[in-house]
């Protein structure tokens, strides 16, 4: 079959695939692999998805180079070299256009473009997808690898566009540096993108305004540079590591202290809380089992964490100021370096927004309930609109025209049969899709498994003359509800979270991610498979039911 043509012609292809991240490479180099015609179409100008767009100051990824990979060759893991414990955004870009070159993967890819709509075709069994430009295609299956953070939460304040300043959003950070010396910088938000913002900016600008809502707990990352020798033993480690980060919770081959953290007196409990911080990353959440799970052994972290607030902050109005209440790691566990230590700058002050609450944006800077902040530069670290935010950026619609929002009721009754399919939508899979682990871990682990599954899926239709697929209403009912169910186990459900929805005003909330670790849910997605696809409906081209 041949690709996509540019002149409003519709072109037939075996597979659309969205996004040209660490999903979308790897599905297209599968799908190549096994001989299905593939477009990947991409709005950037070049590979990388999230890592393409953040380029903040401080941008670094907050798992371990060496995990964060592929593994699905050992040749590519060997050939590429980290340079330090934690990725720089620059880094993981270079890698995975080192990705892009090596396997040739560029030439089906389409970047520059943006698809507007997905409409699945009930008489043709196929999908027609429309880009921005109004290019079509039609393809059999239709994936998405829109990421599960990358549709950037920018608030409504009243204002902004009168500010006669510059303003950025973390996720669309420019190309060229952001210059702040001399500026003076305020920043909304305080998660993994502000914390790891925050002490770069407070470095060059004149004066740094941190605009929090929420305090948030950030532990030491303990980056460093790699050793010759550590990534001679990594790259000796290949094949026991993959083996070890696929049969993880979380996608890292870090052992989880089985045991209640209610098990062992004050005094122990300290010193295995300060090993983990002196660890570096977020080991803490792994001192003991029941940290996510048990209000009183989370408390005893979170307490912990917060006695280093108070070590750190020379100032303790402003030590208590950011220090937080919620359950440690119910919001995204976050990694630093220097973040609390940045407080102790002349230049940097710290506004409680939850106290007196911005405002208006003016065209001299911010304007609290209580006072006004003069700013030549606006950083919105406000996050994303998770999970399903950049599926409904696209108009998908299933049988029956029923568009993916109406079906999920705009995210508040989001149904997935194990986050990868969802009935009505025959032929679609999402990578890391809503009620799957995806965003619990270490993210290229998830990305390859859900690849994989997939492609074994296509394989399996194919071997079998099956021309559709599709989930099962009552298949996806029951894996919503455990899901819900596991997440309600857990502390997690208690935060206002953007794994809540409760970042995007408006936003119906709910816990759509797959709380039960990467591993099991694995071995799950496997024994789907194993019984040839239990769960979904298989059926010829005549609608035929073969299984
Ligand atoms: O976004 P966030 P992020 N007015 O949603 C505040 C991944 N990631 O970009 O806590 C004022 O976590 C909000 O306040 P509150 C990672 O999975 C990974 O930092 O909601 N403030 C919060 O402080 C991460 O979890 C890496 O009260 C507003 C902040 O903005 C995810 O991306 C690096 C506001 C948003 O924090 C998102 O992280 C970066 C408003 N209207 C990101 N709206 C690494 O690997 C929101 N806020 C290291």
């Amino acid at each position: 079959m041949t690709a996509t043509q540019k002149n409003n012609q519709v072109t037939n292809i075996d597979a659309v695939v969205i996004g040209a991240g660490f999903s979308g490479l790897y599905m297209l180099y599968r799908l190549r692999e096994a001989g299905f015609s593939t477009r990947v179409y991409e709005a950037a100008d070049g590979v990388g998805g999230v890592w393409y767009w953040n380029r903040y100051p401080g941008a670094r990824c907050d798992s371990e180079s060496i995990y964060y990979n592929y593994t699905f060759s050992e040749e590519l893991y060997k050939e590429w070299t980290w340079t330090s414990r934690y990725p720089e955004q620059p880094e993981i870009l270079r890698y995975l256009n080192f990705v892009a070159d090596k396997f040739d993967l560029r030439r089906d890819i389409q970047f520059n473009t943006r698809i507007k709509s997905a409409y699945y075709d009930d008489d043709l069994n196929r999908w027609h997808i429309r880009t921005e430009d109004g290019e079509s295609v039609s393809a059999k299956y239709f994936i998405t690898g829109v990421g599960c953070i990358s549709t950037a939460n920018i608030p409504s304040i009243k204002g902004l566009d009168n500010f006669e300043g510059e303003w950025y959003h973390t996720g669309h950070w420019p190309h060229e540096k952001v210059d702040f010396t001399g500026k003076r910088v305020g920043i909304i938000g305080n998660g993994s993108s502000g914390v790891q913002a925050i002490p770069v900016i407070a470095k060059e600008a004149a004066h740094l305004t941190v605009f929090q809502r929420t305090p948030q707990y950030s532990t030491p990352a303990k980056n460093n540079p790699y050793t010759e020798e550590f990534i001679r033993q990594a790259k000796e480690n290949f094949h026991e590591m993959k083996k070890e980060v696929r049969a993880s919770l979380g996608g890292l081959p870090i052992p989880i202290n089985n045991q209640s953290a209610l098990e062992d007196s004050p005094e122990e409990r300290r010193k295995a809380y300060e090993k983990a911080w002196e660890a570096g990353g977020a080991r803490i959440l792994f001192a003991y089992n029941d940290l996510l799970a048990n209000e009183e052994a989370n408390e005893t972290a979170s307490e912990f964490i917060r006695s280093k607030i108070r070590e750190t902050v020379k100032d303790p109005e402003t030590a208590e100021k950011l220090s937080p209440t919620y359950y440690y790691g119910t919001k995204r566990a976050i990694i630093d370096t220097d973040y609390f230590e940045t407080y102790n700058r002349p230049n940097v002050s710290l506004v409680e927004i939850k106290k007196a609450p911005i405002q208006e944006i003016t065209a001299k800077g911010i304007r609290t309930a209580d006072s006004e902040y003069e700013l030549d530069a606006i950083v919105f670290a406000t996050g994303y609109d998770g999970m399903t935010g950049s599926l409904f950026k696209i108009d998908i619609r299933g049988k029956d025209d029923v568009s993916l929002k109406d079906k999920w009721v705009n995210g508040s009754e989001t149904r997935t049969y194990l986050g990868i399919a969802t009935a009505g939508f025959p032929n679609m899979f999402m990578i890391t899709g809503p009620e799957s682990p995806s965003v619990l871990g270490n993210m290229p682990v998830a990305i390859e498994q859900h690849v994989e599954w997939v492609m074994d899926c296509i394989n399996y239709l194919r071997e079998k003359n099956i021309e559709i697929i599709e989930a099962k209403v009552e298949a996806e009912e029951a894996w919503s509800k455990h899901c819900g169910e596991l997440a309600d186990s857990t502390l997690y459900t208690k935060a206002e979270s953007w794994y809540t929805g409760a970042n995007i005003p408006g936003k119906a909330r709910g816990f759509q991610i797959y709380v039960g670790g990467y591993g099991p849910y694995r071995d799950k997605c496997d024994e789907v498979a194993n019984k040839g696809y239990e769960g979904f409906s298989l059926m010829s081209s005549s609608k035929t039911t073969v299984r």
